[in-house]
């Protein structure tokens, strides 16, 4: 089982599951085993029906599709229809929250509230609108309207991009990739992957581009700006991980997918004093809220709850027999829930008029019925608690720290008054810190559960790089015991460790769900403003990463750091290798597009040395380089610092 997972709770279950005959995901990759080299290439077009098409351009024949494809039309097609994929997701989301905004101006009723004005003040501004003298609930409508209005327009631009440093935003104007609307830019990277519209790799991957740039930038950043101002902007909070937060006297609800808005009701709901007297009622000794995926680090960062575990561990949790009810809504949930459901008593509850799940019971949620419908979920789920049978809820669970939102670092790093990134600027320039990575994304069982995002965030901190975490990937480091202060000392490099313990954080810092690595944006742009770095992002000693994605919405936000300008390297495989010249083209060409390029390396020790490679000719060129020993920790290495 340890090629499974590195996680023992995961290697447990998944024995159990195997013992009992049941499939989980594991079992039902293998049996995928050999897999398509055809699809894992990227090589494999469905887009007409004169095809399906497979071609071999190393091979003899075909070396084109019926229509006369190319391999590197064929590859950049399908690469460029998974960004859309992904911004799709991400921004339709983002409208979803931008209603609820709109929602809670005007109907004060509804149970969405206002709660942080300071953030939509800030937004406001951001958006050019006039916040002086104006009720909370004016501003708020407006804002929520301006934001509708990006996803509609046919012309302009998503307002956010002007966030962006102004060398960054001049490079989109004279690439012409600045997004207009977002929807617009979706449509349209569809209607040109089409079969027989464009035809040229390099000019499908500026739409690529710039539609990423319209998620990342638009609706992923309206998506993570407004649920702030709804829910609060994240500050560092303390929670737990793992399967072990599962309760064994308390009604246990699993709440799974990516939309808050839903389980800020269900949060409401689950202290609500007449469910917990029922509760009570049913021989339960509370209730207890917990969360996979991104729905997990949402109600993380905001009310500390417990994360059950990542994308991965889904069936996991409902196959320990003590979940009553697991509430899905939209994204990254299996098809296979309901078989596993079936095998224990957890009732499987979809929530999304936009995702549903045959055999599982759906609660339509409305905003207008939020709260009620929020409470007669929780109540179903404490009416199953006595029909629970064997129980095995494995031991394991950690301490985490939480909630590194953009303001959250400034506040840490320099109090109320001065709070800003000036020390963290400072702490690259003299060499303390020698980068900052963002590693980000899903699990995917090609590959041993959680190992990579652990050994690549492992060397990375020993090499004194300051990780930032969104997603999977932060609950799989979280889960290894690196999101808490006391990891500075015991994992990260010298200089990295003594700016984590005056400051008084851990060296990976947990900023949110997937649609929050939009924050991560805005603080490279917030290191550019600060100075002393460069004009631009691409300057900056920075990296992105995904060890173990899996999701067409990782592809999006890959694309939308690389025409960011960040060098952006990803794990298990991209389906980018039948083509050498797309990979050319994304792999190296893209720098002088971008100053940002792709990468694949599904080996974490070298992804690291990739990553620190690229820091360190950012350094040089800043000036800023200085010429330490680079340190690559193998296992024994580390037992040895460990001691
Ligand atoms: Fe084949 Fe071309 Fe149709 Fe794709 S678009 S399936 S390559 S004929
Ligand atoms: S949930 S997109 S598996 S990170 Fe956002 Fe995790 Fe990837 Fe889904």
């Amino acid at each position: 089982m340890k090629e499974k997972s590195i996680d023992p709770a995961v290697q447990h279950l998944v024995e159990k599951n195997a013992q009992q005959g049941l499939d989980t995901v594991w079992s039902r990759s293998d049996s995928q085993k050999p897999r398509c080299g055809y699809g894992e290439q990227g090589l494999c077009c469905q887009l007409c029906y004169m095809g399906p098409c497979r071609i071999n351009p190393r091979g003899k024949s075909p070396q084109k599709g019926v229509c006369g494809a190319s391999a590197e039309v064929i590859v950049a097609r399908n690469f460029a229809r998974m960004i859309a994929g992904g911004a799709a997701a991400h921004s339709d989301h983002g409208r979803e929250v931008a209603k609820i905004l709109l929602l809670a101006a005007k109907a004060p009723d509804s149970g969405y509230a206002i709660k942080d004005v300071n953030k939509l003040q800030k937004v406001a501004t951001a958006l050019g609108i006039e916040v002086k003298d104006r009720k909370k609930e004016d501003i708020a409508a407006e804002v929520a309207e301006r934001a509708l209005e990006n996803f509609g327009q046919q012309e302009g631009e998503v307002q956010f991009t002007r966030l962006a440093p102004p060398t960054r935003q001049a490079l989109w104007q004279e690439l012409n990739i600045v997004p207009r609307g977002i929807d617009r830019e979706i449509v349209e990277m569809m209607h040109r992957t089409a079969m027989g519209v464009d035809q040229d790799h390099r000019n499908i991957m500026l739409q690529g581009a710039r539609t990423a740039l319209a998620d990342g930038w638009g609706g992923s950043m309206i998506a993570t700006e407004l649920q702030d101002i709804l829910f609060g902007t994240p500050s560092p909070l303390r929670g737990q991980v793992n399967l072990g937060v599962l309760s064994k006297d308390k009604v246990n609800i699993v709440v799974h997918g990516h939309e808050p808005v839903l389980s800020e009701m269900l949060v409401l709901a689950s202290q609500d004093k007449e469910l917990l007297k029922m509760a009570k009622s049913q021989g339960a000794k509370g209730i207890n809220l917990a969360g996979i995926c991104c729905t997990a680090n949402e109600i993380l960062l905001r009310h500390g709850l417990p994360i059950a575990g990542n994308v991965l561990q889904q069936e996991l949790a409902i196959s320990t027999g003590a979940v009553e009810a697991m509430i899905v809504d939209v994204q990254c949930i299996m098809p296979s829930l309901p078989e596993i459901s079936k095998c224990y008593h957890t009732k499987l509850i979809t929530t999304s008029s936009k995702a549903k799940i045959e055999n599982a019971k759906n609660y339509e949620f409305s905003e207008k019925n939020s709260l009620q419908t929020a409470k007669d979920i929780v109540r179903e789920a404490i009416m199953n608690f006595s029909r629970r049978e064997k129980v095995d809820i494995p031991p394991e669970k950690m301490d985490l720290v939480a909630g590194f939102s953009h303001e959250a670092i400034i506040y840490m790093l320099g109090g109320a008054f001065r709070g800003s990134y000036v020390p963290l600027n400072d702490n690259v320039i003299n060499g303390r810190i020698k980068g900052v990575a963002g590693v980000v994304g899903c699990c995917n069982p090609k590959v041993t559960h959680d190992q990579c995002h652990v050994n690549l965030v492992e060397e990375l901190i020993a090499n004194n790089i300051l990780v930032v975490q969104t997603g999977c990937s932060a609950i799989a480091c979280a889960k290894a015991g690196f999101l808490v202060p006391e990891s500075a000392e015991k994992h990260a490099g010298q200089g990295l460790a003594e700016v984590c313990q005056a400051v008084g954080i851990p060296p990976v810092l947990h900023s949110g769900s997937c649609v929050d690595n939009s924050r991560i944006l805005i603080a490279l742009s917030e290191m550019v403003k600060i100075g002393g770095l460069g004009n631009d992002i691409s300057e900056l000693p920075v990296a992105g990463a995904a060890p173990e994605w899996m999701s067409e919405k990782a592809i999006a936000i890959g694309q939308y750091f690389v025409a960011s300008g960040v060098f952006t390297i990803f794990g298990v495989g991209l389906p980018v290798s039948g083509s050498e010249k797309f990979c050319q083209h994304i792999f190296k060409e893209f720098e002088d597009i971008f100053g940002g390029m792709w990468a694949a390396e599904p080996d974490p020790g070298k992804m690291a040395s990739r990553i620190i490679d690229h820091i360190d000719k950012k350094r040089e060129k800043l000036g800023i380089h200085k010429a330490k020993k680079r340190v690559l920790y193998d296992m024994a290495m580390r037992r040895e610092l460990d001691t």
